[in-house]
């Protein structure tokens, strides 16, 4: 492909943004960062891991997917935190061709609906995936749960995956690109994300910290880059953490110690 001319309008080429939303820990981000092929979103065992949107770009010979992490959807909205990840991702919906709506197996909780409510603000198709069907020991149990989501979105396909594994992905990904419109692509071939080298480190120290801490250090973690410098080829990186109260400051410097 040539770079340099990616803005040109190619016969057959499709190019378009794809919104990934669920409820909380559904799969969303290990799925984009399977069809990206790298590691991009931070993902983890607990819920609302992803705290803003994030874009994936995936270029083929055909068509420039914009992929769109979402944070999870979900129905407490105590916090402020919460109400701006809620608002973020019922934001995306309105804005993309395809949104693609990923469930957990056959379970269908009060946030999936949260989320599938917030689909009526949906201007493109909607796939609905079930994912995590690796962990299914009796597929046979998918069938029924199809045919009940294929009530609830009569318009929709269904598609049961496993992100984690790559399960049907392909299947996934071309109904996906089948559904975008024909358009010039929007960046260069070579760019996988909008955002800044500073926000992925920041990203990363935070998926770290989420995944080393258990459940103990509630979500209040905030990471700020200082510097980020390149000396001799080695990457030098001062990071603060913020957290809420002085008794987890000293819980997660005991913590860093151990670990
Ligand atoms: N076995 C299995 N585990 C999966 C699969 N997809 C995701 N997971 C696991 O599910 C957990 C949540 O995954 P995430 O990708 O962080 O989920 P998310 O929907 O982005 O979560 P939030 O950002 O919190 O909304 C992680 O522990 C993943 O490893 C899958 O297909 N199979
Ligand atoms: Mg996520």
């Amino acid at each position: 492909m040539d770079s340099e001319n990616n803005n040109e309008y190619v016969k057959g080429r499709r190019c378009g943004y794809v919104a990934i939303i669920g409820r909380p820990n559904v799969g969303k981000s290990t799925l984009l960062n399977y069809i990206l092929g790298q590691k991009l979103s931070i993902t983890s065992k607990k819920p609302q891991t992803t705290r803003h949107s994030l874009l994936g770009i995936k270029t083929t010979e055909t068509a420039q997917l914009l992929y769109v992490d979402t944070p999870g959807i979900h129905g407490a909205e105590k916090k402020a935190i919460n109400r701006y990840m809620n608002r973020s991702a019922k934001k995306v919906i309105r804005d993309v061709d395809v949104v693609v709506f990923v469930t957990d197996r056959t379970e269908w909780h009060a946030d999936d609906q949260v989320a599938a409510d917030a689909l009526k603000g949906a201007i493109g198709s909607v796939i609905v995936v079930v994912n995590k069907v690796d962990l299914l020991k009796d597929k046979t149990r998918l069938l029924p749960h199809i045919a009940l989501l294929e009530e609830k979105f009569p318009d929709a396909h269904i598609v049961p995956i496993s992100a984690e594994k790559g399960d049907n992905l392909d299947a996934l990904e071309k109904l996906v690109e089948e559904n975008l419109p024909y358009d010039n692509f929007l960046f260069p071939n070579d760019q996988i994300t909008d955002r800044s080298e500073r926000f992925l480190v920041a990203e990363v120290v935070r998926e770290k910290i989420m995944r080393q801490l258990g459940d103990e250090l509630p979500y209040a973690v905030t990471i700020q880059i200082e510097s980020f410098k390149s000396i001799k080829s080695i990457l030098h990186i001062d990071a603060v953490v913020f957290v809420e109260r002085d008794s987890q400051k000293q819980f997660l410097s005991e913590k860093a110690v151990r670990n």
